[in-house]
């Protein structure tokens, strides 16, 4: 329609894609305002309500999907009541089921709307060098704090293990990226840590040991106590705190070396989503390139480990909004390759 597309253009048009770029490519992050303001005009306030539901939901441990306090990466095992995360906003179920009539229509489709928005599509296509319809549908997930523990993440990259000797890391360092991430903060956050530049090269020797350290175990803690733990000693001088005003989002590579502190009484309402580019080639099995080869299995690790099945019914793509359809049929056809391959996990929890 006219209007909305003239809406998303207007929408790209405040935008400097090139700088956006730039700043991304060097930095391995860019940190944008106004991705909320797109075509259906959801406000914050309503993006937080539909949030809440599901925070609530989760809470009251009638929603499984949830990342959970004691363990930093999937797979998830319930073994704490306390959560970090809400898993699958875009699962059907999420809503059914859940707060009831009222509304409920309206927070099950929020997520997709902006899920499939512009600007934040089209900056994510920007930053992919890609157009949406040759994206995949990924994971959309809700970064939360915990009801009563202070929890942390330790320095990590998405899908490369602490431990790889100095040519793996080159290799996978070298091999393409297909995949951008993205925290959209609804309340001021400033939970997320990382090495800037770090996506691109080598780990310097402080990276490495903050790389290979433990994150400080979970604990509990009574109400309104604690401060954002903001330093760690094991953290490399050259360590930047993203801070998140409500409304301003960062996309940030998977490389990039970050880590994360939570509190309880630090309200957090962070979405975080991301996307994935499909190769030119979509036949893996074509190509004997080696880069090829571990490219595919990152972002296809990536995704499936997060238990995706429910994402392959067809009745989930027939409900999607029109530009999502074709990045749902790409996620199938990266399934479908995914078949056979032993990926596993990226990281192990220590
Ligand atoms: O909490 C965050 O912002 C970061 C989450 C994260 O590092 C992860 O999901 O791997």
């Amino acid at each position: 329609m006219i209007t909305q597309h003239a809406d998303a253009a207007d929408a790209l048009s405040r935008y400097d894609l090139e700088a956006i770029r730039a700043a991304y490519r060097r930095d391995g992050y860019v940190i944008l305002d106004g991705i909320f303001d797109f075509e259906n005009r959801l406000s914050l306030e309503e993006l937080r309500v539909a949030c809440q539901a599901a925070v609530e939901r989760t809470r009251r441990g009638e929603w499984p999907h949830r990342r959970v306090v004691g363990k930093s990466f999937p797979p998830y095992d319930p073994i704490s009541d306390d959560s970090w995360g809400v898993q699958h906003l875009l699962h059907p179920d999420l809503i059914v089921g859940g707060e009831g009539e009222n509304g409920a229509d309206k927070q099950d489709s929020i997520f997709a709307r902006l899920y499939g928005s512009s600007p934040l599509l089209d900056i994510a296509a920007a930053l992919l060098d890609t157009e949406p319809d040759k994206m995949q549908l990924e994971l959309f997930n809700l970064l939360i704090n915990p009801a009563c523990h202070a929890f942390a993440l330790p320095w990590h990259r998405d899908d490369v293990r602490a431990d790889v000797s100095s040519e793996e890391e080159e290799a996978r360092l070298s091999a393409p990226t297909y995949g951008v991430q993205w925290n959209a903060a609804l309340y001021d956050d400033e939970c997320l840590f990382i090495c800037p530049g770090s996506h691109a090269r080598l780990r310097t020797e402080a990276e490495k040991r903050a790389n290979a350290a433990k994150a400080p175990p979970a604990t509990k803690v009574l109400e309104g106590q604690g401060v954002l733990d903001a330093k760690w000693q094991v953290d490399p001088p050259n360590t930047l705190q993203v801070k998140l005003k409500a409304g301003q989002t960062a996309f940030y590579s998977q490389r990039v070396l970050h880590r994360a502190s939570y509190l309880p009484s630090q309200i957090r309402a962070t979405l975080h989503g991301c996307y994935g580019g499909i190769r030119a080639d979509a036949s893996l099995d074509s190509t004997d390139r080696a880069s090829e080869q571990l490219a595919f299995a990152e972002r296809a690790r990536n995704v499936l480990q997060h238990n995706v099945e429910w994402m392959k019914e067809p009745s989930f793509g027939a409900s999607l909004p029109p530009r999502l359809r074709p990045m749902w049929r790409n996620l199938l056809v990266m399934d479908a390759h995914a078949k056979g391959r032993q990926l596993g996990y990226s990281l192990e929890n220590a």
